[in-house]
């Protein structure tokens, strides 16, 4: 046993998108030996792991969700020497390694692939989702997240593919156990490179049935993850986080069951679809439902207490940035970015940082020629051939565009924010020179500076870890508020989620405790002002 029991539940994780990260090579494009370089600075930060998207070699179609050898490094990021340079340079300084494993698809360039399609008898042919058919006459009418159909003819052998992503993106046959070996004999091997654990993409979409329809929550799923857990990372208290959008309370708590036999926890993102209209996609946009976010994050963080464990993120590298997206990344930029990321610290389960967001980056300021993202270029396609105007289309993207996050790392105001010596593989956003890691690495009133608090907190105060949680303020319209309780801690947490000064009603909440921590320097005591947010503390023994 390398790790404690249960490790994860005080640790603060950073993801880095390596693309975007730092590039060391004038290349344009981010790679290992720059983050090796960037180590220190999470380190200043005081995150515990880093959650590393794909690096493993690819043709990049899906920018590296679409891994064509899981056993090499892209040259565009470096070499196995890097990589392994990384797990141990970033070790030293107490940093963890989270691998990103894609395991619901290969590249369509994966030798498996390439040797799958050669024929119907070929031994990898099974490695995949096949239907026979005739051209045109689609299996079903199964549609990619992509946009399109899921099934892709392949004329030499008579048969369609299915793809639940690009048609670069071919899915894996589950059902088939070598496949299933092959995959655990893989990340045994990455297990021996010294990472401390794994993100699991899309791992709810891993048992499909074509035949039902089904892609997330097929029949063998839990199955499944049982024997990867078995085989895997079950053997040591591994981090394992699974992406499983299809996931309600009652699931999570199955796949972050405590007795370990699934994963530590699961993303899921049932706060994050609250600003779409409802039955329709990401793309299609609505107001927030302010009290039905409360109520989404309650019920999380209770229907979990002591039965499971809960991620907590605003931000990931398919998602637009909170600061533009639920705060204002205008007039209130700094306090609003500092409130999210308070209100979300408070709550019980392991906080996730996505690059950037400790500096309050903002959403891309792109053209539609700026957009490099295949699911926007797919989606803009589709919308304008469905008869959509080009305004309406790019609203959508300006707001929701996975590109949003992927803009380059904002290290300082020289050109290129620092990010490369080169041209960048995308438009750096233009407001670098006043928002950069530089800047407010050295102002203590920065969000950086905030972020290393709210990290700092956590690992001072049990309450944060164990505290049980309750909603204040439940009808308030403006105010999110809720307290955590353990045997000898209270904390408050109080958060003025607009942009308008508003009384908060009952000040006897936080009567006899102490400021632990706010976003104004000087309080009006019963007055929140625009995103203010405070922590309130109190130990019995005080
Ligand atoms: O994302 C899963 C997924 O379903 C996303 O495509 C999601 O629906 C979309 O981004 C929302 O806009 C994971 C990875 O995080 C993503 O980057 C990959 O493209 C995808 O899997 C395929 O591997
Ligand atoms: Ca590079």
């Amino acid at each position: 046993m390398k790790f404690k029991k249960c490790w994860w539940k005080t640790a603060v994780i950073y993801q880095i998108y390596p693309r975007s990260f730092q590039d060391s090579n004038g290349d344009g494009i981010g790679d290992i030996k720059g983050i090796i370089r960037r180590l220190s600075y999470l380190e200043a930060l005081g995150v515990d792991c880093i959650w590393l998207s794909p690096v493993c070699k690819s043709p990049q179609n899906d920018n590296g969700y679409d891994i064509s050898d899981y056993q090499d490094i892209d040259p565009m990021f470096g070499t196995m020497d890097d990589m392994e340079e990384l797990i141990k340079e970033a070790k030293n300084k107490g940093i963890g390694i989270l691998l990103d494993l894609v395991l619901n698809h290969t590249s369509n360039e994966h030798r498996w692939f390439l040797e799958a399609k050669k024929s119907r008898k070929n031994f990898y042919h099974d490695y995949y989702v096949w239907r026979d058919g005739s051209e045109g006459d689609f299996p079903n009418d199964m549609r990619s997240v992509f946009g399109g159909t899921a099934w892709e003819w392949m004329p030499e052998l008579q048969q369609y593919y299915f793809h639940q992503f690009s048609v670069k993106q071919p899915d894996l046959n589950w059902e088939n156990s070598k496949v299933r070996q092959e995959l655990y004999r893989m990340i045994n091997w990455w297990i021996d490179k010294g990472v401390a654990g794994f993100r699991l993409d899309v791992i709810d979409q891993i048992a499909k049935d074509p035949e039902l329809k089904v892609t997330c929550n097929g029949p063998r799923l839990h199955e499944y993850i049982q024997e990867l857990n078995r085989e895997t990372f079950g053997k040591d208290n591994y981090l394992t986080v699974g992406e499983a959008w299809g996931a309600d309370t009652e699931k999570a708590k199955q796949y972050s069951n405590p007795d370990g036999s699934e994963f530590s926890m699961i993303f899921q993102f049932e706060h994050i679809c609250l600003d779409q209209i409802e039955g329709k996609e990401k793309w299609d946009l609505a107001q927030l439902p302010f009290l039905q976010l409360k109520e989404v994050m309650e019920k999380w963080q209770k229907e979990l207490y002591g039965m499971g464990w809960n991620s907590l993120f605003w931000n990931n590298h398919d998602l637009p940035r909170i600061v533009s997206r639920w705060g204002n990344d205008a007039e209130y930029r700094v306090e609003s970015a500092k409130m999210l990321g308070a209100l979300l610290h408070g709550m019980q389960g392991t906080p996730f940082i996505y690059q950037g967001e400790e500096l309050g980056m903002t959403n891309a300021d792109y053209e539609l020629g700026d957009y490099q993202d295949i699911e926007t270029k797919c989606f803009y396609k589709d919308r304008i051939a469905a008869g959509y105007s080009h305004e309406e289309v790019m609203k959508s993207i300006h707001a929701k565009s996975r590109d949003n996050a992927r803009t380059p790392m904002q290290w300082d105001d020289s050109k290129n924010a620092g990010f490369t010596d080169g041209k960048p593989w995308m438009r750096v956003n233009s407001n670098y020179e006043t928002i950069n890691a530089a800047q407010q690495m050295t102002d203590e009133h920065s969000v950086f500076v905030f972020y290393q608090e709210l990290i700092r907190l956590r690992k001072r105060y049990k309450v944060f870890v164990e505290g049980k949680f309750s909603l204040l303020c439940r009808e308030h319209p403006e105010i999110f508020a809720y307290r955590r309780q353990s045997q000898e801690e209270k904390l408050i947490v109080i958060c003025n989620f607009y942009g308008r000064k508003v009384q908060y009603p009952n000040p006897s909440d936080w009567k006899g405790k102490k400021l632990l921590l706010s976003n104004y320097e000087h309080s009006e005591e019963s007055v929140l002002k625009p995103y203010e947010v405070r922590y309130y503390y109190q130990c019995c023994h005080d």
